[in-house]
Formats: C-alpha cells, structure tokens, sequence
C-alpha cells in the first residue's frame, strides 16, 4: 500500500530586493516585507538592497545588481523574486528574462493575500477586479516562459494576436466584474439604507494593518473577529451595534487595514466596502504607538482617507499598545500633545472608558434631543425610538404618546409633524 499522498502545496521561496532609497527606514522596510510574504504563505531565501535615486526604465535595479541577485537567488533555491516597488511591465519581462525565475513586485504580492483572504463575494470580485486590472498593462509578461498561464486567457480569435486576444478577454472580465459588483453594492446599499435610518450614529475602525483594529472591535462590542500579528488578518467588514454602559449607542465597522504605498487599483476596487467608512459619523484611527515607525504610518493611513474621500469625517486618534511602550508617561505625553487622542491598550482592555466616553462627546453633537406627541397610529415609530435610539421618558396620555428622545437628525426630522416646544 503506498503510504498518505501529500496534497499540501510546496512552500514558495522568495528572494526579496530592495530599493529603499532611506537608510535609516531598511529595517522596517524589510520587516514589512518579510511579513508579508509570510501572509501569502511563502518563505524568505534571502535578501539584497540597492539605494536607487531613480529606477532604471528597462530593469528598475542596475545590471550589475541584477547579475548579483541572479547568483544569489540561485544559490538560495528560491523559486521567485520579488521586488519591492511597482514594476512595469517592461521591467517584469526583462528581470524574468535575465533572472531566469519568475518575478514578482509588491503590488502583486499584496494582492495576493487579498485573493486568500476574502470570504464574501464582495470582497472576492473586488480583489479579482484589481488583479486584472493591475495585470492588463503588464499583460506581454505572460508570453516569458516562467509566467503562469492562467484560466481563461489563450484563446485565439481570428486574425488577433495572441496578445490583441488576451486584452480584449481580460477587458470583457473586467466589465463584468463591475457589473457584477454594483449588483453587490445595491445589495449592501439596501443593507446601509436600513441603518443609516436607525438613530444610532456610526463609527468605522481604520488603521495601519496590524495596529489592532479587530481586537479593539472585538474588545467594544463583544465579536470574535480574527485577531492576528499577520498583516491583513481582516479583508472583509463587520458591523456590530455598540451599546456602552454610560448610556452612548453607536454601530461600529471594523474593515481591511491599509499599507504605505497601497496600489492604487486595490484602493479603487475596494471603494464599495471603503464607502462605508467615508459615510460615517466618526472614525477610530488606531495608532500602533509601540511600532517604531508609527508616524509614518499614521501619515499613510492619512492620505489613504484622504483618497477615498474622506477627509471630511472627524477623527479621534486611539494610541494602542500602550502595554507595549517602555512607560506610562509616553502614553500621557502623547495624549496631551495630541488633540483629539486617547491611549489604550486593546489588548489589556486600559483606557476603554476614556475612548467611549471621548466617543460619546465627539457624538454628542449627532444625537439631539426631542419631545413629541404622537397619535396613537404611529406606534410604529414609538417602537423604532425604541429599538434603535434611546428614549427618556414614554407616557401613554390622552392625546397620544408622549416621547422623549435623543436621536440622529434624520430621525429627527421623522419625528417633525409630531414635536411640540418645552
Ligand atoms: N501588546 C499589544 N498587542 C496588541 C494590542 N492590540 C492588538 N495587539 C496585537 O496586534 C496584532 C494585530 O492585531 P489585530 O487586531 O489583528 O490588528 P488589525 O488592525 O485588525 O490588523 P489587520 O486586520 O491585519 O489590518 C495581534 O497580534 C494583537 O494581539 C495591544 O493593545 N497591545
Ligand atoms: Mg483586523
């Protein structure tokens, strides 16, 4: 009998290069990369740098450099090297032909991961949208000898060239993709619709990835979301109503992280699921402050808001980690240079009554309070003041029923024809 088939894949090996023009950042540069392969399930061989002012258009690294990591990627038995910056696609050709091992940049390395760990459709066609449309401009890659082929793509139609061929393919998947993914959005639209009417405010986690976004979420609202060192632990997002002690409801979104220098593409293609944080009330910025290079990740994030449009959504900084931190006082330094901050630690559960009650004052302004009376047909409404926002007083009179509520302004104006003064 022949003994257990093992079905496992291989692990790939990777050997990395760098371009970080930054001295002092190497080590965190390298760090990140190294994490990242890990996520994609891979292993580092090892590693080379090169400090470039500017890329070279043909092979982005120098020939010399090149010769060097060819030498040193064979010696280490790596299947792939990876490059840490955006290639062209003119540069992925030349590298594989003169590597001779198939090349891989950043970009494709985090889509990677993405393409693993998205579970809802959403997510899944958002990911398949921005791979295809990363590879299109790099499409003549496929024809070196070490690119995949993969599904689909090959089919000759008449008088094409292969390359005409596959262009048009991955053009047509592409339109379908974002129909397919407008027919989710409507779906999810609907979803937000039903909430968005309930007088409860939102509020979205976002972050560095890693910073500890879902082990804040699911300190806060009692989840078990997947909390992991692993970058992008979380892809997909989750909404969960919050409901703290001192009296503050609000619904809180915990979504994917974000890098320095996230590809344009995944950020477009993820606008749908990124809708949901431009549209709320606040954002949670959670700051890994025990990370050495927290400020440059704060900046990332930043501009990533910045790009999604929104920059117009309040911001409290949550310095986490503060377990982590050699002192308290860096943690009280940093709340009292910062407006808007509050420091805690996740993972312990520190400083979480500072955080909702900073929430509750930043929400303030979003709730009012109203007094109406409302005939006795709109029992409907009284039960929606219940379910969803926060009712004082409820009296059964009359003349219909009195209520007293603290709710969001679109609830307000439902409640309009029905106020009355005092
Ligand atoms: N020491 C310490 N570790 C923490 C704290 N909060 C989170 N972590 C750890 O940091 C790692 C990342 O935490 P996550 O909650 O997965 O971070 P995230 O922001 O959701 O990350 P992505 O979903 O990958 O973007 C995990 O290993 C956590 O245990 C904290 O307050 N102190
Ligand atoms: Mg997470």
């Amino acid at each position: 009998m022949p003994g257990p088939v093992n079905t496992q894949a291989p692990v790939e090996r990777f050997f990395l290069v760098f371009v970080n023009p930054d001295e002092a950042d190497d080590h965190y540069v390298e760090q990140e990369l190294e994490g990242l392969v890990e996520a994609a399930g891979g292993e580092v061989t090892g590693m080379s740098r090169q400090r470039l002012d500017r890329p070279h258009k043909a092979t982005y690294i120098g020939s010399g450099k090149v010769e060097e990591v060819r030498l040193a990627a064979a010696e280490t038995e790596a299947d792939a090297v990876i490059v840490d910056a955006e290639l062209t696609g003119i540069q992925l050709r030349n590298l594989e032909e003169r590597l001779a091992i198939r090349v891989l940049d950043r970009t494709t390395l985090i889509l990677d991961i993405f393409a693993g760990r998205a579970k809802t459709r959403e997510g899944q066609l958002q990911v398949e949208l921005a791979q295809y449309t990363y590879r299109l401009p790099r499409l003549m890659s496929v024809y070196t000898k070490f690119e995949r082929q993969r599904g689909g793509i090959g089919m000759r139609g008449p008088g094409e060239t292969k390359l005409e061929s596959d262009r048009r393919m991955v053009n047509a998947r592409i339109s379908r993709l974002k129909e397919e993914i407008e027919e989710v959005k409507r779906h999810r639209h609907l979803q937000r619709a039903a909430r968005k009417a309930h007088p409860v405010p939102t509020v979205s986690l976002v972050g560095y990835t890693s910073a500890g976004k879902s082990t804040l979420m699911n300190r806060l609202s009692g989840t078990d979301l997947l909390a992991d060192a692993m970058p992008f632990a979380t892809l997909d997002p989750t909404t969960r109503r919050v409901d703290a002690t001192d009296g503050v409801s609000f619904f809180l979104t915990d979504t994917v992280g974000f890098i320095r220098n996230l590809p344009t593409q995944l950020v477009a293609a993820f606008r749908a699921t990124l809708e949901e944080v431009t549209e709320s009330d606040l954002l949670l910025h959670v700051i890994d402050v025990s990370h050495e290079e927290w400020e440059g990740q704060r900046d990332a994030v930043v501009e990533t808001i910045e790009e999604i449009g929104g920059s117009d959504v309040p911001v409290l900084n949550v310095f986490n980690k503060i377990d982590a931190l050699p002192s308290v006082d860096e943690a009280t330094r940093l709340v009292t240079e910062w407006p808007n901050s509050v420091a805690v630690s996740a993972l312990k559960g520190t400083g979480m009554a500072d955080l909702v009650e900073m929430v509750r004052k930043q929400l303030e302004g979003r709730t009012g309070l109203v007094k109406a009376l409302l005939p006795y047909d709109q029992n409907n409404l009284v039960e929606s003041c219940h379910k969803f926002g926060r009712v004082l007083r409820e009296e059964y009179r009359e003349d219909g029923i009195y209520l007293e509520a603290e709710l969001v302004p679109e609830w307000q104006a439902k409640l309009k024809p029905f106020l009355i003064a005092g």
